[in-house]
Protein backbone atom coordinates (compact mmCIF):
# COMPACT_ATOMS: atom_id res chain seq x y z
CA UNK A 1 0.00 0.00 0.00
CA UNK A 2 1.13 3.36 -0.92
CA UNK A 3 2.23 5.66 1.93
CA UNK A 4 0.70 9.19 2.61
CA UNK A 5 1.29 11.73 5.05
CA UNK A 6 -2.20 13.55 6.40
CA UNK A 7 -2.23 16.90 5.56
CA UNK A 8 -3.97 20.55 6.07
CA UNK A 9 -5.37 21.63 3.21
CA UNK A 10 -5.36 25.17 3.44
CA UNK A 11 -7.50 25.24 0.41
CA UNK A 12 -6.67 26.13 -3.37
CA UNK A 13 -8.70 28.75 -4.10
CA UNK A 14 -9.36 29.60 -8.05
CA UNK A 15 -8.66 33.39 -8.60
CA UNK A 16 -12.13 34.11 -10.62
CA UNK A 17 -14.13 32.43 -8.39
CA UNK A 18 -12.90 34.16 -5.41
CA UNK A 19 -13.36 37.31 -7.06
CA UNK A 20 -17.06 36.18 -7.83
CA UNK A 21 -18.23 35.99 -4.47
CA UNK A 22 -16.44 38.95 -2.84
CA UNK A 23 -18.13 41.24 -5.36
CA UNK A 24 -21.42 39.52 -5.41
CA UNK A 25 -22.14 38.25 -2.34
CA UNK A 26 -21.53 41.56 0.14
CA UNK A 27 -24.32 40.84 2.19
CA UNK A 28 -23.65 36.99 2.61
CA UNK A 29 -20.24 38.23 3.74
CA UNK A 30 -21.93 40.04 6.29
CA UNK A 31 -23.78 37.55 7.55
CA UNK A 32 -20.88 35.19 7.56
CA UNK A 33 -19.07 37.32 9.73
CA UNK A 34 -21.80 37.60 12.34
CA UNK A 35 -21.93 34.02 12.47
CA UNK A 36 -18.40 33.26 12.43
CA UNK A 37 -18.03 35.56 15.71
CA UNK A 38 -21.12 33.52 16.81
CA UNK A 39 -19.83 30.17 16.25
CA UNK A 40 -17.52 29.04 18.88
CA UNK A 41 -16.31 25.92 16.86
CA UNK A 42 -14.01 27.82 14.72
CA UNK A 43 -10.34 27.11 14.73
CA UNK A 44 -8.09 29.61 15.14
CA UNK A 45 -5.41 28.19 12.92
CA UNK A 46 -7.93 27.98 9.86
CA UNK A 47 -8.40 31.03 7.97
CA UNK A 48 -11.22 32.42 7.86
CA UNK A 49 -11.88 32.83 4.34
CA UNK A 50 -11.31 29.28 4.19
CA UNK A 51 -14.24 29.02 6.56
CA UNK A 52 -16.10 31.34 4.73
CA UNK A 53 -15.84 29.46 1.17
CA UNK A 54 -15.89 25.95 2.64
CA UNK A 55 -19.58 26.84 4.85
CA UNK A 56 -21.06 27.75 1.57
CA UNK A 57 -19.87 25.22 -0.66
CA UNK A 58 -18.91 27.42 -3.51
CA UNK A 59 -15.18 26.06 -3.52
CA UNK A 60 -14.64 22.48 -3.59
CA UNK A 61 -11.52 20.73 -3.72
CA UNK A 62 -12.60 17.87 -5.73
CA UNK A 63 -10.28 15.01 -6.94
CA UNK A 64 -7.99 15.62 -3.90
CA UNK A 65 -9.49 13.43 -1.35
CA UNK A 66 -11.00 15.93 0.85
CA UNK A 67 -14.22 14.04 0.58
CA UNK A 68 -15.87 17.35 1.74
CA UNK A 69 -19.92 17.12 1.37
CA UNK A 70 -21.72 19.99 -0.15
CA UNK A 71 -23.73 21.44 2.48
CA UNK A 72 -26.86 19.26 3.67
CA UNK A 73 -30.40 21.64 2.58
CA UNK A 74 -31.60 23.27 5.49
CA UNK A 75 -34.56 21.45 6.73
CA UNK A 76 -37.61 22.15 8.74
CA UNK A 77 -39.47 19.96 10.77
CA UNK A 78 -39.20 17.96 14.49
CA UNK A 79 -35.84 17.14 15.51
CA UNK A 80 -34.36 18.71 12.84
CA UNK A 81 -30.72 19.98 13.44
CA UNK A 82 -30.25 17.77 15.66
CA UNK A 83 -32.44 19.89 18.26
CA UNK A 84 -34.80 18.28 20.93
CA UNK A 85 -38.11 17.06 20.22
CA UNK A 86 -41.39 17.51 22.45
CA UNK A 87 -44.17 14.82 21.46
CA UNK A 88 -47.15 16.02 20.25
CA UNK A 89 -49.00 15.92 23.39
CA UNK A 90 -51.83 12.78 24.14
CA UNK A 91 -48.97 10.50 23.09
CA UNK A 92 -47.79 10.01 26.91
CA UNK A 93 -48.85 7.00 27.03
CA UNK A 94 -47.58 5.49 23.95
CA UNK A 95 -44.32 7.26 25.32
CA UNK A 96 -44.06 5.16 28.06
CA UNK A 97 -45.04 2.06 26.98
CA UNK A 98 -42.23 2.83 24.34
CA UNK A 99 -39.64 3.43 26.77
CA UNK A 100 -40.26 0.02 28.44
CA UNK A 101 -40.11 -1.97 25.71
CA UNK A 102 -36.69 -0.36 24.05
CA UNK A 103 -35.38 1.87 27.05
CA UNK A 104 -35.87 4.54 24.76
CA UNK A 105 -38.60 6.79 23.32
CA UNK A 106 -39.58 5.67 20.19
CA UNK A 107 -42.87 7.34 19.91
CA UNK A 108 -40.61 10.61 19.61
CA UNK A 109 -38.08 8.81 17.15
CA UNK A 110 -41.41 7.65 14.99
CA UNK A 111 -42.08 11.78 14.89
CA UNK A 112 -38.65 12.72 13.09
CA UNK A 113 -37.54 12.47 9.50
CA UNK A 114 -35.47 9.67 8.86
CA UNK A 115 -33.14 11.84 7.00
CA UNK A 116 -32.58 14.43 9.56
CA UNK A 117 -29.85 17.03 9.71
CA UNK A 118 -27.72 17.05 12.90
CA UNK A 119 -25.03 19.48 13.85
CA UNK A 120 -21.89 19.72 12.20
CA UNK A 121 -19.92 19.57 15.55
CA UNK A 122 -16.74 18.66 14.37
CA UNK A 123 -13.50 21.29 14.91
CA UNK A 124 -13.15 23.46 12.14
CA UNK A 125 -9.76 21.81 11.07
CA UNK A 126 -11.80 18.93 9.72
CA UNK A 127 -13.15 20.20 6.91
CA UNK A 128 -9.57 21.00 5.18
CA UNK A 129 -7.85 17.24 5.66
CA UNK A 130 -6.85 15.68 2.48
CA UNK A 131 -7.32 11.91 2.28
CA UNK A 132 -6.21 9.19 -0.33
CA UNK A 133 -8.41 8.96 -3.17
CA UNK A 134 -7.99 5.03 -3.11
CA UNK A 135 -9.16 4.46 0.12
CA UNK A 136 -10.78 0.84 1.22
CA UNK A 137 -14.35 -0.44 0.83
CA UNK A 138 -16.24 -0.56 3.94
CA UNK A 139 -18.96 -2.87 4.77
CA UNK A 140 -21.08 -1.12 7.52
CA UNK A 141 -21.75 -3.78 9.99
CA UNK A 142 -25.14 -2.75 12.31
CA UNK A 143 -26.09 -5.75 14.71
CA UNK A 144 -29.76 -5.84 16.63
CA UNK A 145 -31.96 -7.59 18.89
CA UNK A 146 -35.36 -6.06 18.95
CA UNK A 147 -34.37 -2.81 17.96
CA UNK A 148 -36.90 -0.14 17.55
CA UNK A 149 -37.52 0.58 13.70
CA UNK A 150 -37.12 4.33 13.00
CA UNK A 151 -34.29 4.77 15.45
CA UNK A 152 -32.45 1.82 13.39
CA UNK A 153 -33.36 2.73 9.77
CA UNK A 154 -32.34 6.17 10.80
CA UNK A 155 -28.80 4.79 11.22
CA UNK A 156 -29.01 2.93 7.63
CA UNK A 157 -30.80 6.44 6.35
CA UNK A 158 -27.68 8.37 7.71
CA UNK A 159 -24.83 5.92 6.69
CA UNK A 160 -26.45 6.08 3.04
CA UNK A 161 -26.67 9.89 3.52
CA UNK A 162 -23.60 10.77 4.69
CA UNK A 163 -20.98 8.14 3.18
CA UNK A 164 -19.62 8.85 -0.15
CA UNK A 165 -20.88 5.76 -2.25
CA UNK A 166 -17.76 4.39 -3.16
CA UNK A 167 -16.32 4.15 -0.03
CA UNK A 168 -19.57 2.18 1.25
CA UNK A 169 -19.03 -1.66 0.27
CA UNK A 170 -22.43 -2.52 1.78
CA UNK A 171 -24.95 -1.86 5.08
CA UNK A 172 -24.68 -5.37 6.42
CA UNK A 173 -27.87 -5.84 8.84
CA UNK A 174 -27.87 -9.08 11.25
CA UNK A 175 -30.46 -9.52 13.33
CA UNK A 176 -29.73 -11.47 16.60
CA UNK A 177 -33.26 -13.38 16.16
CA UNK A 178 -35.53 -10.82 17.09
CA UNK A 179 -39.30 -11.29 17.31
CA UNK A 180 -40.77 -8.44 16.74
CA UNK A 181 -43.28 -8.18 13.83
CA UNK A 182 -42.23 -5.12 11.93
CA UNK A 183 -38.62 -6.50 11.92
CA UNK A 184 -39.55 -9.78 9.35
CA UNK A 185 -40.81 -9.27 6.15
CA UNK A 186 -41.63 -5.67 6.46
CA UNK A 187 -38.01 -4.87 6.99
CA UNK A 188 -36.79 -7.22 3.80
CA UNK A 189 -39.14 -4.81 1.84
CA UNK A 190 -38.05 -1.68 2.76
CA UNK A 191 -34.11 -2.11 2.45
CA UNK A 192 -35.27 -2.90 -0.98
CA UNK A 193 -35.42 0.45 -2.22
CA UNK A 194 -31.56 0.78 -1.00
CA UNK A 195 -30.92 -1.56 -4.25
CA UNK A 196 -28.41 -3.97 -3.08
CA UNK A 197 -26.64 -1.64 -1.12
CA UNK A 198 -27.86 -2.79 2.31
CA UNK A 199 -28.16 -6.64 3.36
CA UNK A 200 -29.70 -8.57 5.82
CA UNK A 201 -28.93 -11.20 7.18
CA UNK A 202 -30.62 -13.15 10.72
CA UNK A 203 -29.44 -15.68 13.42
CA UNK A 204 -31.49 -19.23 13.91
CA UNK A 205 -30.98 -18.34 17.57
CA UNK A 206 -30.51 -15.88 19.94
CA UNK A 207 -26.07 -15.62 19.69
CA UNK A 208 -25.86 -12.36 21.45
CA UNK A 209 -24.33 -9.11 20.24
CA UNK A 210 -20.45 -10.48 20.28
CA UNK A 211 -21.35 -13.31 18.39
CA UNK A 212 -23.52 -11.83 15.95
CA UNK A 213 -20.66 -9.13 14.97
CA UNK A 214 -18.44 -12.11 14.45
CA UNK A 215 -21.04 -13.25 12.44
CA UNK A 216 -21.29 -10.40 10.10
CA UNK A 217 -17.46 -10.18 10.18
CA UNK A 218 -17.49 -13.13 7.95
CA UNK A 219 -20.23 -12.45 5.76
CA UNK A 220 -19.31 -8.99 5.24
CA UNK A 221 -17.37 -8.45 1.81
CA UNK A 222 -15.39 -4.97 2.38
CA UNK A 223 -11.85 -4.55 2.60
CA UNK A 224 -12.67 -2.98 6.09
CA UNK A 225 -15.26 -3.82 8.41
CA UNK A 226 -17.10 -1.00 10.60
CA UNK A 227 -19.32 -2.18 13.57
CA UNK A 228 -22.39 0.54 14.33
CA UNK A 229 -24.78 0.08 17.31
CA UNK A 230 -28.37 -0.28 15.34
CA UNK A 231 -29.62 3.35 17.35
CA UNK A 232 -26.76 5.27 15.83
CA UNK A 233 -26.65 9.26 13.11
CA UNK A 234 -23.69 9.29 11.69
CA UNK A 235 -21.90 12.72 11.34
CA UNK A 236 -20.40 14.91 8.10
CA UNK A 237 -17.71 13.60 6.57
CA UNK A 238 -17.58 10.91 8.73
CA UNK A 239 -15.99 7.93 7.40
CA UNK A 240 -12.57 8.81 5.54
CA UNK A 241 -10.77 10.25 8.79
CA UNK A 242 -11.57 6.41 9.90
CA UNK A 243 -10.16 4.80 6.92
CA UNK A 244 -7.09 6.67 6.51
CA UNK A 245 -5.26 5.26 9.69
CA UNK A 246 -6.14 2.09 8.60
CA UNK A 247 -4.80 2.74 4.90
CA UNK A 248 -1.46 3.98 6.34
CA UNK A 249 -1.48 0.91 8.88
CA UNK A 250 -3.90 -2.11 8.18
CA UNK A 251 -3.19 -3.07 12.34
CA UNK A 252 -4.84 0.18 13.28
CA UNK A 253 -8.37 0.14 14.48
CA UNK A 254 -10.27 3.73 14.34
CA UNK A 255 -12.23 5.01 16.92
CA UNK A 256 -14.99 7.96 16.36
CA UNK A 257 -15.75 10.75 18.33
CA UNK A 258 -19.28 9.44 19.81
CA UNK A 259 -21.95 12.38 20.56
CA UNK A 260 -25.20 11.26 22.63
CA UNK A 261 -28.29 11.43 21.12
CA UNK A 262 -30.80 11.73 23.85
CA UNK A 263 -33.37 8.52 24.47
CA UNK A 264 -36.02 10.16 25.10
CA UNK A 265 -36.16 13.58 23.25
CA UNK A 266 -33.30 12.43 20.51
CA UNK A 267 -31.72 15.31 20.83
CA UNK A 268 -28.00 15.09 19.59
CA UNK A 269 -25.42 16.77 21.58
CA UNK A 270 -21.68 16.14 22.30
CA UNK A 271 -20.71 14.56 25.66
CA UNK A 272 -17.69 16.21 25.26
CA UNK A 273 -16.00 19.77 26.51
CA UNK A 274 -15.14 21.70 23.15
CA UNK A 275 -11.44 21.05 22.78
CA UNK A 276 -10.95 18.87 25.22
CA UNK A 277 -9.96 14.78 23.95
CA UNK A 278 -10.76 11.72 25.71
CA UNK A 279 -9.76 8.13 25.21
CA UNK A 280 -10.72 4.87 26.46
CA UNK A 281 -9.15 3.53 29.95
CA UNK A 282 -10.76 1.17 32.53
CA UNK A 283 -10.81 0.10 36.48
CA UNK A 284 -9.39 -2.59 37.82
CA UNK A 285 -12.75 -4.57 37.83
CA UNK A 286 -13.33 -3.63 34.18
CA UNK A 287 -15.47 -0.86 34.09
CA UNK A 288 -14.61 1.07 30.97
CA UNK A 289 -13.86 5.34 31.75
CA UNK A 290 -12.59 7.93 29.52
CA UNK A 291 -9.68 10.12 30.72
CA UNK A 292 -8.61 13.34 29.16
CA UNK A 293 -5.63 13.00 26.68
CA UNK A 294 -2.82 12.47 28.85
CA UNK A 295 0.15 15.36 28.51
CA UNK A 296 2.82 13.14 27.28
CA UNK A 297 0.28 12.37 24.30
CA UNK A 298 -0.90 16.01 23.24
CA UNK A 299 2.73 16.58 23.10
CA UNK A 300 3.05 14.24 20.24
CA UNK A 301 0.15 16.21 18.29
CA UNK A 302 0.60 19.22 15.76
CA UNK A 303 -3.50 19.63 15.29
CA UNK A 304 -6.17 19.69 17.36
CA UNK A 305 -8.14 17.14 14.98
CA UNK A 306 -5.63 14.61 14.50
CA UNK A 307 -5.69 10.96 15.33
CA UNK A 308 -4.50 9.75 18.89
CA UNK A 309 -3.80 6.31 20.56
CA UNK A 310 -6.31 4.78 23.03
CA UNK A 311 -5.48 1.97 25.45
CA UNK A 312 -9.19 0.65 24.64
CA UNK A 313 -12.74 1.91 23.39
CA UNK A 314 -16.37 1.70 24.67
CA UNK A 315 -16.98 -1.25 21.99
CA UNK A 316 -20.00 -0.61 20.00
CA UNK A 317 -18.16 1.64 17.25
CA UNK A 318 -15.07 1.05 15.24
CA UNK A 319 -13.77 0.37 12.11
CA UNK A 320 -10.90 -2.40 11.21
CA UNK A 321 -9.28 -4.23 8.47
CA UNK A 322 -11.65 -6.83 7.98
CA UNK A 323 -8.51 -9.72 7.30
CA UNK A 324 -6.57 -8.22 9.97
CA UNK A 325 -9.64 -8.75 12.35
CA UNK A 326 -9.83 -12.02 11.37
CA UNK A 327 -6.09 -12.94 11.68
CA UNK A 328 -6.10 -11.93 15.35
CA UNK A 329 -9.05 -14.39 16.34
CA UNK A 330 -12.05 -11.83 15.89
CA UNK A 331 -13.43 -11.74 18.77
CA UNK A 332 -13.48 -14.64 21.63
CA UNK A 333 -16.22 -17.00 20.73
CA UNK A 334 -16.66 -17.91 24.54
CA UNK A 335 -17.69 -14.28 25.33
CA UNK A 336 -21.32 -14.78 26.07
CA UNK A 337 -23.62 -12.28 24.70
CA UNK A 338 -22.92 -8.29 26.19
CA UNK A 339 -19.72 -6.74 27.92
CA UNK A 340 -16.07 -7.03 27.91
CA UNK A 341 -15.50 -7.49 24.25
CA UNK A 342 -14.17 -4.17 23.85
CA UNK A 343 -11.85 -5.20 26.41
CA UNK A 344 -10.84 -8.32 24.60
CA UNK A 345 -10.22 -7.01 21.26
CA UNK A 346 -8.50 -3.59 22.99
CA UNK A 347 -5.77 -5.72 24.79
CA UNK A 348 -5.27 -8.20 21.73
CA UNK A 349 -4.67 -5.44 18.99
CA UNK A 350 -2.24 -3.61 21.14
CA UNK A 351 -0.49 -6.72 23.04
CA UNK A 352 0.02 -8.68 19.50
CA UNK A 353 1.43 -5.61 17.40
CA UNK A 354 -1.36 -3.43 16.48
CA UNK A 355 -2.96 -0.12 17.40
CA UNK A 356 -6.04 1.81 18.62
CA UNK A 357 -6.74 5.47 17.34
CA UNK A 358 -9.98 8.00 18.20
CA UNK A 359 -9.99 9.96 15.31
CA UNK A 360 -11.51 13.74 16.46
CA UNK A 361 -12.59 14.58 13.06
CA UNK A 362 -15.32 11.50 12.72
CA UNK A 363 -18.15 11.70 14.76
CA UNK A 364 -21.23 9.19 15.17
CA UNK A 365 -23.98 9.88 17.68
CA UNK A 366 -25.24 6.91 19.88
CA UNK A 367 -28.56 6.56 21.88
CA UNK A 368 -28.03 5.76 25.41
CA UNK A 369 -30.60 4.57 26.58
CA UNK A 370 -32.60 4.61 29.85
CA UNK A 371 -31.80 0.84 30.93
CA UNK A 372 -31.53 -2.48 29.13
CA UNK A 373 -34.65 -3.83 27.72
CA UNK A 374 -33.80 -7.18 27.05
CA UNK A 375 -32.68 -9.88 28.85
CA UNK A 376 -29.53 -11.96 28.25
CA UNK A 377 -31.54 -15.44 27.02
CA UNK A 378 -30.61 -18.78 26.73
CA UNK A 379 -27.53 -18.66 26.57
CA UNK A 380 -27.04 -16.79 30.04
CA UNK A 381 -28.37 -19.87 31.98
CA UNK A 382 -25.51 -21.61 31.61
CA UNK A 383 -23.27 -19.27 33.18
CA UNK A 384 -22.73 -19.42 37.14
CA UNK A 385 -22.76 -15.85 38.00
CA UNK A 386 -23.14 -12.65 36.61
CA UNK A 387 -22.67 -13.02 32.78
CA UNK A 388 -20.69 -10.30 32.38
CA UNK A 389 -18.05 -10.68 35.14
CA UNK A 390 -17.87 -13.89 33.64
CA UNK A 391 -16.76 -12.32 30.33
CA UNK A 392 -14.60 -10.53 31.72
CA UNK A 393 -12.88 -13.02 34.04
CA UNK A 394 -12.42 -14.49 30.71
CA UNK A 395 -10.72 -11.56 29.04
CA UNK A 396 -8.38 -10.99 32.32
CA UNK A 397 -7.33 -14.46 32.10
CA UNK A 398 -6.00 -14.74 28.67
CA UNK A 399 -4.44 -10.96 28.45
CA UNK A 400 -3.27 -10.11 32.02
CA UNK A 401 -0.26 -11.01 34.07
CA UNK A 402 -0.40 -13.00 37.15
CA UNK A 403 0.05 -9.61 38.96
CA UNK A 404 -2.80 -8.00 37.33
CA UNK A 405 -5.39 -10.92 37.57
CA UNK A 406 -4.84 -9.61 41.53
CA UNK A 407 -5.75 -6.43 41.27
CA UNK A 408 -9.16 -7.63 39.52
CA UNK A 409 -9.50 -10.27 41.73
CA UNK A 410 -9.76 -7.87 44.60
CA UNK A 411 -12.21 -5.35 42.83
CA UNK A 412 -14.27 -8.77 42.26
CA UNK A 413 -13.58 -11.39 44.72
CA UNK A 414 -16.18 -13.55 43.37
CA UNK A 415 -15.15 -13.75 40.10
CA UNK A 416 -12.42 -16.17 41.33
CA UNK A 417 -15.17 -18.68 41.60
CA UNK A 418 -16.82 -18.70 38.45
CA UNK A 419 -16.05 -20.88 35.52
CA UNK A 420 -15.28 -19.59 32.27
CA UNK A 421 -14.69 -22.44 30.16
CA UNK A 422 -11.54 -23.63 28.01
CA UNK A 423 -9.31 -20.71 26.83
CA UNK A 424 -6.45 -22.52 25.76
CA UNK A 425 -7.02 -21.64 22.35
CA UNK A 426 -7.24 -18.20 23.12
CA UNK A 427 -3.68 -18.53 25.34
CA UNK A 428 -2.64 -20.43 21.76
CA UNK A 429 -3.19 -17.20 19.82
CA UNK A 430 -1.32 -15.17 21.65
CA UNK A 431 1.66 -17.48 21.45
CA UNK A 432 1.47 -17.94 17.68
CA UNK A 433 1.11 -14.14 17.50
CA UNK A 434 3.83 -13.78 20.14
CA UNK A 435 2.10 -11.20 22.19
CA UNK A 436 3.26 -8.64 24.77
CA UNK A 437 2.86 -9.06 28.53
CA UNK A 438 0.07 -6.82 30.06
CA UNK A 439 2.87 -5.08 32.48
CA UNK A 440 4.30 -3.94 28.78
CA UNK A 441 0.51 -2.63 27.68
CA UNK A 442 0.38 -0.42 30.91
CA UNK A 443 4.05 0.85 30.68
CA UNK A 444 3.87 1.88 27.31
CA UNK A 445 0.11 2.26 26.61
CA UNK A 446 -2.40 2.61 29.26
CA UNK A 447 0.06 4.37 31.74
CA UNK A 448 -2.88 7.05 32.51
CA UNK A 449 -4.85 4.12 34.32
CA UNK A 450 -2.17 4.12 37.05
CA UNK A 451 -2.56 7.72 37.58
CA UNK A 452 -6.38 7.44 38.17
CA UNK A 453 -6.37 4.10 39.61
CA UNK A 454 -3.05 3.21 41.41
CA UNK A 455 -2.52 -0.66 42.05
CA UNK A 456 -5.03 -1.69 44.53
CA UNK A 457 -3.85 -3.51 48.28
CA UNK A 458 -4.98 -7.06 48.90
CA UNK A 459 -8.66 -7.29 50.17
CA UNK A 460 -8.47 -7.93 54.03
CA UNK A 461 -12.34 -8.78 54.00
CA UNK A 462 -14.72 -9.47 51.98
CA UNK A 463 -18.54 -10.74 51.56
CA UNK A 464 -21.48 -9.55 53.15
CA UNK A 465 -21.13 -6.85 56.05
CA UNK A 466 -23.48 -8.16 58.91
CA UNK A 467 -24.91 -6.26 62.12
CA UNK A 468 -24.61 -7.94 65.14
CA UNK A 469 -27.85 -6.31 66.82
CA UNK A 470 -29.89 -6.39 63.68
CA UNK A 471 -28.90 -9.04 62.16
CA UNK A 472 -29.12 -7.47 58.82
CA UNK A 473 -26.77 -6.74 56.49
CA UNK A 474 -25.28 -3.75 54.12
CA UNK A 475 -27.18 -3.32 51.27
CA UNK A 476 -26.97 -0.70 48.58
CA UNK A 477 -30.61 -2.30 47.07
CA UNK A 478 -28.93 -1.65 43.65
CA UNK A 479 -28.89 2.39 43.63
CA UNK A 480 -25.89 3.64 41.64
CA UNK A 481 -23.31 6.04 44.08
CA UNK A 482 -23.88 8.53 45.30
CA UNK A 483 -26.54 6.78 47.27
CA UNK A 484 -27.62 6.24 50.82
CA UNK A 485 -26.55 2.88 52.20
CA UNK A 486 -29.08 0.57 54.37
CA UNK A 487 -29.25 -2.66 55.68
CA UNK A 488 -31.40 -5.85 54.28
CA UNK A 489 -31.97 -8.86 55.35
CA UNK A 490 -28.77 -10.90 54.94
CA UNK A 491 -29.09 -13.25 51.53
CA UNK A 492 -25.71 -15.00 50.71
CA UNK A 493 -25.87 -14.01 47.21
CA UNK A 494 -23.42 -11.21 47.29
CA UNK A 495 -24.11 -8.65 44.82
CA UNK A 496 -25.72 -5.54 46.56
CA UNK A 497 -24.26 -6.96 50.04
CA UNK A 498 -20.65 -7.71 48.42
CA UNK A 499 -18.59 -4.99 50.39
CA UNK A 500 -14.73 -5.38 50.71
CA UNK A 501 -12.31 -3.45 52.76
CA UNK A 502 -8.50 -3.80 51.57
CA UNK A 503 -5.26 -3.65 53.31
CA UNK A 504 -5.32 0.34 53.19
CA UNK A 505 -8.55 0.95 54.84
CA UNK A 506 -10.71 1.56 51.75
CA UNK A 507 -14.22 -0.43 52.28
CA UNK A 508 -16.04 -0.27 49.28
CA UNK A 509 -18.73 -2.35 47.00
CA UNK A 510 -17.81 -2.83 43.46
CA UNK A 511 -15.93 0.01 42.09
CA UNK A 512 -17.11 2.68 44.47
CA UNK A 513 -16.38 3.32 47.72
CA UNK A 514 -18.45 3.74 51.45
CA UNK A 515 -17.85 7.42 53.13
CA UNK A 516 -19.28 8.64 56.11
CA UNK A 517 -20.19 11.42 58.19
CA UNK A 518 -21.91 12.09 60.99
CA UNK A 519 -25.79 11.68 59.27
CA UNK A 520 -25.08 9.18 56.69
CA UNK A 521 -23.51 6.14 55.42
CA UNK A 522 -22.81 6.68 51.86
CA UNK A 523 -21.72 4.91 48.53
CA UNK A 524 -19.68 7.22 46.71
CA UNK A 525 -17.22 7.66 43.92
CA UNK A 526 -13.97 6.86 45.15
CA UNK A 527 -11.93 9.60 45.59
CA UNK A 528 -9.15 9.70 42.25
CA UNK A 529 -5.80 7.93 42.84
CA UNK A 530 -6.35 6.82 45.54
CA UNK A 531 -6.51 3.29 47.24
CA UNK A 532 -6.73 3.92 50.86
CA UNK A 533 -9.57 4.62 53.28
CA UNK A 534 -10.55 5.89 56.47
CA UNK A 535 -12.09 2.70 57.74
CA UNK A 536 -10.17 0.20 60.69
CA UNK A 537 -11.74 -3.10 61.60
CA UNK A 538 -11.08 -4.98 64.58
CA UNK A 539 -11.40 -8.65 64.40
CA UNK A 540 -11.46 -8.77 67.97
CA UNK A 541 -14.39 -5.89 69.45
CA UNK A 542 -15.68 -5.99 65.45
CA UNK A 543 -16.18 -2.31 65.10
CA UNK A 544 -15.59 -0.40 61.92
CA UNK A 545 -13.64 3.22 63.12
CA UNK A 546 -13.56 5.62 60.80
CA UNK A 547 -10.67 7.24 61.22
CA UNK A 548 -11.71 10.50 59.47
CA UNK A 549 -14.18 10.62 62.43
CA UNK A 550 -12.44 9.00 65.13
CA UNK A 551 -15.69 7.32 65.59
CA UNK A 552 -17.23 3.86 64.95
CA UNK A 553 -20.13 3.04 61.86
CA UNK A 554 -23.36 2.37 63.99
CA UNK A 555 -26.87 1.03 63.50
CA UNK A 556 -28.83 3.97 65.26
CA UNK A 557 -31.14 1.77 67.50
CA UNK A 558 -34.79 3.84 67.10
CA UNK A 559 -34.21 4.89 63.72
CA UNK A 560 -32.24 1.92 62.16
CA UNK A 561 -30.34 4.03 59.97
CA UNK A 562 -26.28 4.11 59.42
CA UNK A 563 -24.44 6.49 61.19
CA UNK A 564 -20.85 7.14 63.07
CA UNK A 565 -21.02 7.69 66.66
CA UNK A 566 -18.76 7.37 69.79
CA UNK A 567 -17.24 3.95 70.16
CA UNK A 568 -18.63 1.41 72.61
CA UNK A 569 -16.88 -1.86 72.52
CA UNK A 570 -20.17 -3.65 74.50
CA UNK A 571 -22.71 -1.77 71.82
CA UNK A 572 -23.48 -4.18 69.85
CA UNK A 573 -24.82 -2.17 67.33
CA UNK A 574 -21.69 -0.95 66.27
CA UNK A 575 -20.31 -4.56 66.30
CA UNK A 576 -19.75 -6.11 62.62
CA UNK A 577 -18.62 -9.51 61.06
CA UNK A 578 -17.42 -9.78 57.41
CA UNK A 579 -18.93 -13.53 56.07
CA UNK A 580 -17.42 -14.55 52.53
CA UNK A 581 -20.38 -15.29 50.27
CA UNK A 582 -18.43 -18.04 48.34
CA UNK A 583 -21.20 -19.34 45.66
CA UNK A 584 -22.11 -22.84 45.97
O1 LIG B 1 -28.15 -9.97 22.53
C1 LIG B 1 -27.97 -8.92 21.92
N1 LIG B 1 -27.86 -8.95 20.56
C2 LIG B 1 -27.65 -7.83 19.82
O2 LIG B 1 -27.56 -7.91 18.60
C3 LIG B 1 -27.86 -7.68 22.57
C4 LIG B 1 -27.65 -6.53 21.82
N2 LIG B 1 -27.57 -6.61 20.47
C5 LIG B 1 -27.32 -5.40 19.67
C6 LIG B 1 -28.21 -4.24 19.99
O3 LIG B 1 -29.39 -4.28 19.24
C7 LIG B 1 -27.32 -3.07 19.63
O4 LIG B 1 -27.39 -2.77 18.27
O5 LIG B 1 -26.01 -4.99 19.97
C8 LIG B 1 -25.92 -3.59 19.94
C9 LIG B 1 -25.37 -3.07 21.27
O6 LIG B 1 -26.27 -3.28 22.31
P1 LIG B 1 -26.87 -2.06 23.19
O7 LIG B 1 -27.02 -0.89 22.35
O8 LIG B 1 -28.05 -2.56 23.90
O9 LIG B 1 -25.73 -1.87 24.23
P2 LIG B 1 -24.92 -0.55 24.75
O10 LIG B 1 -25.04 0.58 23.84
O11 LIG B 1 -25.20 -0.40 26.16
O12 LIG B 1 -23.52 -1.25 24.59
C10 LIG B 1 -22.18 -0.86 24.69
O13 LIG B 1 -21.50 -1.97 25.30
C11 LIG B 1 -21.68 -3.21 24.63
C12 LIG B 1 -20.89 -4.22 25.45
O14 LIG B 1 -20.92 -5.47 24.91
C13 LIG B 1 -21.22 -3.14 23.18
O15 LIG B 1 -19.84 -2.98 23.10
C14 LIG B 1 -21.94 -1.98 22.52
O16 LIG B 1 -21.55 -1.89 21.20
C15 LIG B 1 -21.62 -0.72 23.29
N3 LIG B 1 -22.13 0.49 22.70
C16 LIG B 1 -21.29 1.53 22.49
O17 LIG B 1 -20.11 1.48 22.69
C17 LIG B 1 -21.91 2.77 21.97
C18 LIG B 1 -21.28 3.94 22.65
C19 LIG B 1 -21.82 4.14 24.02
C20 LIG B 1 -21.13 3.63 25.14
C21 LIG B 1 -20.58 3.21 26.16
MN1 LIG C 1 -26.13 1.00 22.08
Amino acid sequence: MARYTFRLGLIQLKKNKTVKIATGSFILLVLWLLLYFKSNSVHHNVPAVAHYLRTQSVVYVSGLGNYEPKQETLRIGPGEGGKPHRLSSGKENEAGQAMSEYGMNMACSDEISLDRTIPDLRLEECKHWKYPTDLPKTSVIIVFHNEGWSSLLRTVHSVINRTPPELLEEILLVDDFSNKENLGSQLEDYIERFKGKVRLIRNKEREGLIRTRSRGASSATGEVILFLDAHCEVGYNWLPPLLAPIYRDRTTMTVPVIDGIDHNTWEYRTVYEHGHHFRGIFEWGMLYKESELPPAEKKKRKHESEPYKSPTHAGGLFAIDRKYFLEIGGYDPGLLIWGGENFELSFKIWQCGGSIEWVPCSRVGHVYRGFMPYNFGKLADKVKGPLIINNYKRVIEVWFDDKFKEFFYTREPLARYLDVGNISEQLALKDRLKCKSFEWFMENVAYDVYHKFPQLPPNVHWGELKNIAENKCFDTFGNAAPTVIGLGLCHGHGNNQLFRLNAKGQLGHGERCVEADRQSVKLVFCRLGTVDGPWEYNAESRSLLNTDHGKCLTVHPQTKLLMLMRCDSINTFQQWAFKETVPK
